[in-house]
């Protein structure tokens, strides 16, 4: 009797893929690894395919160096998310056991993708950026090139004319950090609109300056941290370089021609599960004018959303203790302007929990198009 030969494959070559198969001769329990960021020790993030699953029967995933990543305390409460289309995420049951982490799937379909978060593919940012220049009524202000040559286009949504605040709002520095772009997305739907009084208010008094991703080489190969040089692009901001960092020297270029009156920096956080943004407060220059916006932006979102809090976060910085290599002081100090990190969960926003997709990319749009709304209560109060 001939044992048809098992057609379970596991596969990560594509946009963001990262795993490697170390042992797959029992498909029910498929042992593997993470692959670590390009020159850099750094890793988290993962994403692929399993194709060849039995249909109703339990399929477990084991991640055995998941103890070694960058933030491996993170994995306790994580739930990794899994797709049968690549498009509706669901969050499935995952077990950290001190060393690996291990998930499971009852296959109801032959195939289906597994990642540390919701991707955003390259090709939707393609997209995305046609999308904004067609809909959005946004310019192509300026393009810079990844180390490997990809576009990093920045976006202007206004005409540029004197008077205008400028409001920068840049994402995915940190490449694993895929919500970064979703956010984005819910930036640029909401710019569609054209029967929003609070975008009308917002945009009556500022130009919005939009780098949907800081980091394609990193996202694009599956990174968590780095850049194709093995750099944090999130402390390059004091000496970024052409060589290693050109995606940070390109937008501090464009910074410098234009301006800066409010900064937003967008990330999402491996470990604390909920939304929150961290401000300058240990910059040297940092004054009780810029708390005061601060607390402003932080008290208005949180009106406006049960997606944001202000109890849980990074802890303060001590005054003139800043690290100024990350993009929010440098950027704050700089341009004495209200600079903020706004902090997504990789987990689940737990003050408002969906236990079916915890936090998502479609929360990470909505977050987005909040912010908009809480940019509009500032945009007056800004200088
Ligand atoms: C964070 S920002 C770190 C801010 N830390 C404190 N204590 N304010 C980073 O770059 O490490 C942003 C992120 O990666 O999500
Ligand atoms: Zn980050």
């Amino acid at each position: 009797m001939t044992v048809a030969k098992s057609s379970f494959q596991i596969s990560a070559d594509f946009d963001s893929g990262n795993i490697d198969v170390l042992d797959i001769s029992d498909p029910l329990q498929a042992s593997l690894a993470i692959r670590p960021d390009t020159r850099s020790p750094h890793f988290q993030w993962f994403h692929f395919k399993a194709s060849g699953l039995h249909v109703g029967q339990e399929h477990w995933f084991r991640l055995t160096n998941a103890s070694k990543s960058s933030y491996s305390r993170a994995w306790t409460g994580y739930q990794a998310v899994a797709s049968y289309d690549h498009v509706n995420w669901f969050r499935i049951p995952t077990i950290f056991e001190g060393d690996a982490l291990r998930f499971n799937l009852e296959a109801t379909q032959t195939h289906a993708w597994f990642a540390y978060f919701e991707p955003y593919s390259r090709g939707r940012h393609d997209w995305l950026i046609e999308q904004a220049l067609s809909k959005a009524g946004t310019e192509l202000l300026a393009t810079g090139k990844s180390v490997e040559g990809r576009d990093i286009q920045l976006l202007r949504k206004g005409s540029g004319v004197e008077g205008q605040r400028k409001i920068w709002i840049i994402a995915q520095q940190h490449p694993g950090e895929h919500m970064a772009e979703w956010f984005m997305e819910g930036v640029l739907e909401r710019l569609q609109r054209h029967d929003d009084a609070e975008l009308n208010t917002l945009l009556a008094g500022a130009d919005l300056y939009l780098v949907p991703n800081m980091n394609p080489d990193g996202a694009f190969h599956g990174h968590l941290r780095t850049n194709a040089m093995g750099q944090d692009l999130n402390r390059a901001w004091q000496n970024a370089s052409q060589e290693l960092s050109p995606e940070v020297v390109f937008v501090q270029q464009q910074m410098q021609k234009y301006g800066v009156d409010l900064f937003l920096d967008v990330h999402g956080d491996e470990e604390i599960p909920h939304v929150f943004a961290a401000g300058c407060e240990g910059n040297p220059g940092y004054t009780p004018r810029l708390e005061q916006l601060e607390e402003q932006f932080r008290s208005h979102l949180k009106h406006q959303t049960r997606d944001f809090q202000t109890t849980h976060g990074y802890p303060r910085s001590q005054p003139g203790h800043a690290n100024m290599t990350l993009a929010c002081n440098s950027v704050g100090e700089q341009y004495d302007c209200l600079s903020l990190t706004l902090e997504m969960p990789f987990k689940d926003h737990d003050d408002n929990p969906n236990p079916y997709t915890g936090w998502s990319g479609k929360r990470s749009m909505q977050l987005g198009k909040d912010v908009l709304s809480t940019f509009a209560s500032l945009v007056n109060n800004l200088r």
